[in-house]
């Protein structure tokens, strides 16, 4: 009589236990072994810790369930419940996502912190209105060119196959005259290997996921600016959590967001380093170079400006007044 009741209450148990649990899935277009992918999957072990196994966040690296450019609509839709996206990928779509990706505009961690906390108001209530939440965001290292020939001013990459990853590495390619061709980062070291691309503007954290010295042997430090990867939560799965879930994942968020800020910072001049020892050369840009860069900064910004009219203005002046 006690032994069966004992297995009943234990069924029982285990039904309600399977019941509560939430799965989530979470795509991102970057490597396993990226740090923000890492950061991603600490986030995902503290919720699952925080909530007692209640809400489970399975993290799908390097585009393996949605491709980067789809990560957006894949939670917006549901999907995906969570994603994580590069924001200036979506530039085109509006135009404050792209105040990061501008050259020169924010380039420093300082900066780039503030520029974030200048275009956040602005991006929640764009994300809020498409049915998701900007749960956090963390800056990529500084932007440098990764390029096969040694080059001592932007006339030396016309005619180069340059790779782009957002509308504004394009728009640079353009504007130094070489041959922009989009490539998102899973198939970066592919389009290198098949000599597709010679060139482009990224991470040494890029730099090193893709194994890039194997193909390019020059890397300029120009710190032309750090886009962000921003972890977004569609409105309707959070709502369906309850409080204390809600709680859980947001306090989980915002840790993740100071610690991926700091790995970033941290980061940075150790994936120089490993660059370095992997056979590259680490140039610090010619004067030369750097005031064609600064050029190409001045163009895209007054470029962006008018595209993004007094809403992107409002954004600058917020920033430049931190
Ligand atoms: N790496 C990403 C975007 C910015 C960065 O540093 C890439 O190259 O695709």
């Amino acid at each position: 009589m006690i032994h069966k009741f004992g297995i009943a209450f234990a069924g029982f148990v285990l039904s309600t236990a399977t019941l509560a649990q939430t799965k989530w899935d979470l795509p991102t277009a970057y490597p396993a072994t990226n740090f923000h992918t890492e950061n991603i999957t600490q986030f995902a072990t503290d919720v699952d810790k925080a909530t007692d196994g209640k809400l489970k966040i399975t993290v799908h690296a390097n585009a393996a369930l949605f491709k980067a450019p789809e990560i957006k609509r894949a939670v917006q839709g549901g999907q995906a419940q969570m994603g994580e996206i590069l924001l200036v990928n979506y530039q085109n779509e509006w135009q404050m996502f792209g105040a990061d990706g501008i050259p020169f505009l924010a380039d420093s961690y300082d900066a780039a912190w503030k520029l974030y906390q200048a275009q956040k108001p602005v991006l929640e209530k764009k994300l809020g209105e498409q049915g998701m939440t900007l749960l956090y965001a963390v800056a990529w290292p500084p932007q440098g060119i990764f390029v096969k020939k040694e080059i001592a001013s932007a006339s030396d990459l016309k005619g180069v196959k340059w790779r782009a990853y957002s509308p504004a590495t394009a728009r640079i390619g353009e504007l130094v005259g070489a041959q922009p061709v989009t490539v998102q980062q899973a198939e970066l070291s592919q389009a290198m290997a098949t000599g597709v691309i010679e060139s482009y503007m990224s991470s040494g954290s890029t730099g090193y996921d893709t194994k890039t010295y194997e193909y390019i042997k020059n890397f300029y430090d120009t710190q032309a600016w750090l886009p962000k990867n921003a972890v977004l939560v569609n409105k309707k799965a959070f709502d369906a959590l309850d409080k204390p879930t809600q709680e859980a994942l947001l306090k989980a968020g915002a840790e993740a967001e100071k610690r991926g800020w700091d790995v970033s910072k941290k980061k940075n001049l150790e994936y120089l380093d490993l660059l370095k020892k992997n056979g590259m050369t680490i140039h610090p840009p010619s004067a030369q170079l750097k005031s064609d860069m600064k050029k190409v900064g001045d163009t895209m910004t007054k470029e962006w400006l008018e595209k993004a009219g007094p809403e992107g203005q409002a954004v600058v002046d917020a920033y430049r007044k931190m």
